[in-house]
């Protein structure tokens, strides 16, 4: 011990770096991509909407070609509801508000929901 209790390797300038052994700390790096949240976005069946105002919908909004499209079209007319995608939350909500709006556009109660997957 000296002066205080301050080493003698630092009263002459070290700036109160070690003058001792190394240590390290070792950091393990995390791999941080996060999977997005996703949502299906739905299509509910009626009385009233055309079918193929429907399959318009679908390959107007969905991307899907005339035969997907009859498909799906024809699921939900048999079972009440049927799966037009999976998006990421801002786009489901974009093509659930633009075939809400088409199909009040259209005079139809053509009805289009999300749920989270
Ligand atoms: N059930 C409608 C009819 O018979 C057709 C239809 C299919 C409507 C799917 C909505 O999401 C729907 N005209």
């Amino acid at each position: 011990m000296s002066v205080r209790g301050v080493s003698p390797s630092r009263m002459s300038g070290d700036q109160g770096r070690s003058t001792g052994p190394t240590t390290s700390v070792i950091t393990k790096v995390k791999p941080k991509t996060k999977r997005p949240n996703l949502y299906r976005v739905l299509i509910l069946n009626d009385d009233y909407t055309p079918m193929e105002f429907v399959v318009h919908v679908l390959e107007k909004f969905f991307q899907k070609d005339a035969a997907a499209a009859t498909e799906i079209m024809l699921h939900v007319h048999h079972h009440g509801i049927g799966e037009c995608g999976v998006f990421t939350y801002e786009i489901a909500e974009t093509k659930v508000t633009q075939v809400m709006d088409f199909a009040r556009k259209h005079q139809h109660p053509l009805q289009c929901v999300m749920e989270k997957k």
